[in-house]
């Protein structure tokens, strides 16, 4: 088991509308002083999605290049980029998220069912990202939102061989509606099924399921994600007012286990992210 903990912040998403959720960081501004914030309180990792001037999610290479240069000198994170982006992005956009040299990338192993829309990842595009960050050098995460993903995540690994780094470190999202659900027993399903190259996993719980999940993951010697992304409330009736509340809570959490934060350097190491 790790003895420290790599907390990962989502502190946005595609999902949430800023009129509905004025705290959710979309500026520019408002995103690096979120990241400073979160990586004071522990985290080390930021999983990014932008928005455009009207706070609606974007692909924009301009913005993404601007994004990565203005977190790497304020921060010390590993700054990853959504390849996700929201349910309605074409997927040639998608694989252009790579232009703008990330230190990491998602990369989410399968086709979900997402609410009532669908999150649209044929294997030929999983595959085509994967060729590509392993050319730009840049470490992907596997996102896994349902036990089935980890066939596509062997099937990659078997026809490319390992990612840039040497690294496999997954994500598993858990409780998106269509997707696994956010239950211990879910979750040690997908341990269980993980390849062997597999050298790290996180887990994240969406909505109620984020506390849970996240206990959970500690208890099962894997690390976390949390984040406005994933889940906008503290408590019943409390909402969320700063991504570093959740990272915070759980970087508590981490450290009652003996697990605490772990340090940005460690986090390059763990995911084979260059200095
Ligand atoms: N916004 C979701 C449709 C990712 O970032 O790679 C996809 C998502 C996953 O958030
Ligand atoms: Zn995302």
């Amino acid at each position: 088991m790790a003895a420290s903990t790599l907390i990962t912040v989502a502190p946005t998403g595609a999902e949430t509308a800023k009129s509905d959720f004025p705290q959710l960081p979309t500026t520019l501004e408002e995103l690096v002083e979120t990241a400073v914030a979160c990586q004071e309180a522990g985290a080390g990792l930021i999983h990014v999605h932008i928005r455009d001037a009207e706070h609606e999610p974007t692909l924009d290479a301009t913005r993404l290049r601007d994004t990565v240069q203005a977190l790497r000198e304020q921060t010390d994170l590993v700054v990853q980029l959504s390849t996700g982006g929201s349910v309605h992005d074409p997927l040639e956009s998608r694989l252009q998220v790579l232009d703008a040299e990330p230190d990491s990338c998602s990369l989410t192993c399968g086709t979900t069912n997402f609410g009532d829309n669908v999150f649209l990842n044929p294997y030929p595009f999983m595959s085509q990202l994967y060729r590509q960050a392993q050319e730009h050098e840049v470490v992907p995460e596997f996102e896994l939102f349902d036990l089935g993903h980890v066939h596509a995540l062997r099937r990659l690994i078997d026809e490319h061989g390992l990612p840039h780094g040497g690294k496999v470190h997954v994500d598993f999202v858990t409780n998106v509606p269509g997707g696994m659900p956010g239950t211990i027993e879910a979750l040690v399903a997908g341990i269980q099924a993980l390849p062997d190259e597999v050298t790290s996993w996180s887990a994240t719980g969406i909505g109620r399921a984020h506390l849970p999940i996240a206990a959970a993951a500690l208890a099962a010697g894997g690390h976390l994600r949390v984040g406005m992304e994933d889940n906008l409330m503290l408590a019943r009736g409390q909402q969320v007012q700063h991504n570093s509340e959740l990272v915070s809570r759980v970087a508590e959490l981490a450290t009652l286990m003996q697990r605490p934060p772990m340090s940005t350097e460690d986090a390059r190491a763990l995911l084979g992210v260059k200095e």
